[in-house]
């Protein structure tokens, strides 16, 4: 398996996240993908790649001009507001809830931060534009590789991308990997593909995206929106509208849930993917599902990863994988490289 990876996922570093009214430390630390990196090199699972470098009009497959505007300058128009802020990460505090206009776009940058974000816990940093994009640049070159035919690539990407949509940031997300490596396979000739997402949190951004489209099956397992983030999203009867209607499925599972349920779950939603017809896969890889994982609540341990991995691989598809949450640093590049292991060994 080809792994694609740029060291500029450094540059997206933020300091503090809103949460339960306190500014606390970032979960979602640049030592996640580099305890990854180690632990791949360590297994000598396969080579590891700089990402091509595509331009925009691949990110306009996805996301909103206007959105991909802003957020290429908006650091430099926080810095113009007062020097100072240099020091500073800047974090959204007002949006255009129900009733509220989203249709215009205020010069006002704390208003334009609101209309472009769904919450305050996803600092936007002085390099969170070179790091997000260099990351949709692995997941994309992973997303080119399996078409050409490769068995399987990795995108190990940050900051994660599954929460973002066309046009908004929050959950740690700014550019949805998934949803471009998705779509880079579609542009590539892949008639149907299928995301299976894995994360603790369901993916409301990918799910969003393809939400009335028939070309791109979209499951998801994840925490119970009625009580997990993103809680706005992710429920069971969503299932697709349009010509996307019964090409969408959630899985929410409650809180506290263990391997087997998971494992079960697993099973049905790769019968789902099956049954659909894909010819190309792509898994938003979360490993917060992991029972140390300091945000989220199922209990999966380091060895059930290998089944998972073994699991996917026994779809037989085509994947790309796309790497998204996993807060348990010391332990997340064992959890990565286990599902990435037991996908090679079947
Ligand atoms: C990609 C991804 O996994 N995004 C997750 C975003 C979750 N944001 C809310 C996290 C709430 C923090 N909870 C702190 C619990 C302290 N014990
Ligand atoms: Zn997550």
């Amino acid at each position: 398996m080809i792994t694609f990876f740029n060291a500029l996922h450094h540059q997206h570093q933020g300091k503090l996240e809103m949460y339960r009214g306190q500014l606390v430390p970032c979960f979602e630390v640049p030592d996640r993908v580099e305890h990854v990196l180690a632990e791949l090199k360590k297994r000598d699972l396969g080579p590891i790649r700089q990402p091509e470098s595509f331009d925009d009009s691949a990110l306009l497959g996805i996301h909103s001009q206007r959105y991909l505007d802003f957020l290429r300058t908006a650091w430099a128009q926080w810095v113009a507001l007062d020097p100072a802020n240099a020091a500073l990460d800047a974090l959204p505090s007002v949006w255009p809830v129900r009733t509220l206009r989203s249709d215009v776009e205020p010069a006002n940058f704390s208003a334009r931060m609101g209309l472009y974000s769904m919450d305050a816990g996803t600092p936007l940093t002085a390099g969170t534009w070179a790091a997000a994009r260099a990351g949709a640049d692995c997941a994309l070159s992973a997303a080119k590789a399996v078409a050409g035919g490769e068995r399987a690539a990795f995108a190990l990407t940050r900051p994660p991308g599954h929460h973002a949509g066309a046009d908004f940031f929050g959950g740690y997300c700014f550019l949805n990997n998934a949803a471009l490596a998705a779509q880079q396979l579609r542009d590539q000739g892949v008639a149907r593909v299928a995301v299976l997402d894995i994360d603790y949190h369901h993916g409301n951004g990918t799910q969003a995206c393809f939400y009335e489209r028939a070309d791109v099956y979209f499951t998801s397992i994840h925490g119970d929106p009625r009580t997990e983030y993103p809680f706005y999203l992710g429920y069971a009867d969503e299932l697709g509208a349009a010509a996307g209607l019964g090409f969408n499925r959630n899985f929410p599972l409650p809180r506290g849930t263990g391997f087997a349920v998971w494992r079960a779950t697993l099973q049905q939603a790769l019968q789902d993917i099956a049954g659909f017809g894909a010819q190309a896969l792509v898994v938003s890889l979360g490993l917060d599902t992991f029972d140390g994982d300091p945000v989220a609540g199922f209990h999966l341990r380091s060895n059930d990863y290998l089944a998972v991995g073994a699991d996917i691989a026994a779809a037989g598809l085509p994947t790309v994988f796309v790497f998204e949450g996993g807060y348990a640093v010391a332990e997340v590049g064992v959890n990565a490289a286990n599902v990435l292991h037991g996908f090679a060994q079947i």
